[in-house]
């Protein structure tokens, strides 16, 4: 299937035209029949010659509904022109092609009608010449008849040449379907349509509505008036959704494949064409079957920041159109370079943003979004339009789903190192630096950035970023262990006195360093031995006639009570002595 809409003035034909090749009535309201002219949009169908399905979108042509008329061009990327031969090139013609223009629609036909009315020469020849200096460029012209039917199979033709050259769609793509109604079919719920541009629709997905925290289910699948279990790309579609009130969503809103779009309400974009200087502070931005008031922030001389009125999932690269609506005039299309910009708080900020954007041209560009966003979730780059893997372009994470600059990260891993070294600096005592208080210190998102980032000699021990060594002493309390090393190695047993510790510059943190590092054993508050003491200990005892009283012990060991009771009763925790009930005590062999 392909679709194709309408576009061109009112009451040239475009409604009669469709209704002739489709036998199908587009103008689906009462008061459309009765006036006699379309107000909304109309959908209808036709087989074409080559066995291939055209549907069409017919637009209104009024300048009062020309917001209708976009919503039902902006997903559907080839154009029906419709000009009549006896009015020629209107207003409309002209707001209906500028729009094409600004979305940059490059697909497209020109049908003149009303040939049995007059010579379609003219007007063929003007609207060509309008049509070429589009992204359309040259088109073939048909002239028909809607009434007498002449031109008719012509323009069948013509239409089947228009649709073998349109592109292929893209159904691996991710979902994004603009919704361009909505309505409740009795017994089913609600059902809204949409042409589906990418990507592949299943009765039974789950797919993201924007603003609804819950997923919606499709229910039910339509095509063409036939009930589906799938649909793929392109196809006009209407979807069944299970749970979801009516009144939940309407024309502009979107169901998306989950997690694959970024909602945004700020949107660096490049005006397309020769923009005006004095664009409007206020305009309306359409893209899709939506149309949001925006906010306009020139930053250069073809690129402006938008700030939506209600946000929306929009990619890098999508094509949108500004119109100001008080004056009935497209201002021109934009390409989105960003999706989410960063704020111009400083002053110069948007001057810099401007050279940055100076830079873009709304193709996804993987290294270009990591030099400027540094560190990101690949998946927060895929939900902008920017995949980490895109043909040769790729981005291997540096942790997690973290992607960083190349330059950015060896930058952070230099800022790491001499923070751990500053940190041992300042802190002698401390086994290195908590992993949370450099992730503070270098701004990281993440703690696995942090651990990513550690590199031998530095290793992480017991949420501590240290060097190897980092349980290697501090210079005095080094100096401080072999002071005590060469006093006390023939008396093992004997611990320093308190205040000999307090000689040395042992307190209790130069204690508790030279503890983990494994250079003392302490016993007790201010009761410490040289660490083999331990099995020093075990081998003396082993000597005694078993089992043996602390008094026994201690004159063994030659040491004082102060030192014997507890570290027999670390043997004892240990598992080197046991104690029995009478209090003596045997070594466990
Ligand atoms: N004579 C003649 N009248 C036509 C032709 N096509 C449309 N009309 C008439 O022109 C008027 C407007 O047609 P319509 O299809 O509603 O125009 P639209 O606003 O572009 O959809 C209607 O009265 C049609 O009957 C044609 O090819 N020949
Ligand atoms: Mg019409």
């Amino acid at each position: 299937m392909f679709v194709v809409a309408t576009a061109g003035h009112v009451d040239h034909g475009k409604s009669t035209l469709v209704r002739a090749l489709t036998g199908m009535e587009p103008d689906r309201w009462a008061e459309e029949r009765r006036r006699g002219m379309t107000i909304d949009l109309g959908f209808a169908w036709t087989t074409l010659p080559s066995g291939g399905t055209v549907a069409f979108v017919d637009v209104p042509g009024h300048e009062r509904f020309v917001p209708n008329m976009l919503a039902g061009v902006g997903p559907v990327p080839a154009a029906l022109i419709v000009v009549a031969a006896d009015e020629g090139w209107m207003p409309q013609s002209a707001e209906h092609l500028a729009a094409l223009d600004a979305l940059g629609v490059a697909y497209g036909l020109l049908a003149v009608t009303r040939a049995d009315l007059a010579d379609p020469g003219p007007a063929t020849a003007h609207a060509r010449a309008e049509i070429a200096a589009t992204s359309l460029g040259a088109v073939p012209a048909v002239a028909v008849s809607g009434l007498t039917g002449a031109g008719l199979p012509e323009l069948r033709a013509a239409l089947d040449r228009l649709a073998a050259q349109l592109p292929t769609p893209v159904v691996d793509d991710p979902v994004r379907l603009w919704v361009d109604r909505s309505f409740t079919v009795r017994g089913s719920g609600t059902v809204v349509t949409g042409t589906l541009g990418a990507g592949r629709l299943r009765v039974g997905d789950e797919l993201e509505l924007a603003g609804a925290d819950e997923p919606v289910r499709v229910r039910g699948l339509h095509s063409l008036g036939e009930a589906r279990a799938e649909a793929g790309a392109v196809a006009r579609v209407a979807v069944n959704l299970r749970g979801t009130p009516r009144d939940r969503l309407g024309r502009g809103d979107a169901l998306l494949t989950p997690g694959r779009f970024h909602h945004t309400d700020l949107v660096d974009v490049r005006l397309a064409g020769d923009p005006a200087a004095d664009l409007p502070a206020t305009l309306t931005l359409h893209v899709g079957s939506a149309a949001v008031p925006v906010r306009v922030r020139p930053l250069g001389p073809d690129t402006v920041r938008l700030r939506l009125a209600r946000p929306l999932p929009l990619l890098v690269g999508d094509r949108a159109l500004l119109r100001d609506p008080g004056r009935h005039h497209v201002s021109g299309g934009v390409r989105v370079l960003d999706v989410a910009p960063p704020p111009l708080g400083r002053r110069g900020a948007a001057a810099a943003r401007a050279q940055v954007l100076a830079e873009l041209d709304g193709r996804p560009d993987l290294a270009g979004e990591l030099r400027r966003r540094r560190l990101v979730r690949s998946g927060a780059l895929l939900r902008m339009g920017v995949p980490a893997q895109n043909g040769p372009a790729y981005a291997e994470p540096v942790a997690g789903d973290w992607l960083a600059d190349p330059a950015h990260w060896r930058r952070l891993g230099e800022q790491l190192t001499e923070e751990v070294a500053r940190h041992a600096r300042e802190h002698p005592l401390e086994p290195g630096m908590p992993v949370d208080a450099l992730r503070q210190r270098l701004a990281l998102p993440d703690r696995v950035l942090v651990e990513a980032l550690v590199r031998p000699p530095l290793r992480i021990h017991a949420g501590r970023v240290g060097a190897a060594g980092a349980d290697a002493l501090p210079e005095p309390v080094a100096r401080a262990v072999q002071r005590v090393r060469a006093e006390y190695g023939d008396r093992p047993f004997r611990a320093p006195e308190a205040d000999r510790l307090v000689d040395l510059g042992l307190g209790p943190r130069e204690i508790g360093a030279a503890v983990r590092a494994g250079a003392l054993l302490r016993l007790a508050d201010n009761v410490v031995l040289l660490p083999d003491a331990l099995d020093d200990a075990v081998r003396v005892l082993a000597g005694l006639p078993q089992p043996f009283t602390l008094s026994a012990a201690r004159q063994a060991l030659d040491t004082t009570r102060r030192v014997a009771v507890p570290l027999l009763e670390l043997l004892d925790r240990r598992g080197a002595t046991r104690r029995l009930p009478d209090d003596a005590r045997i070594v466990v062999t």
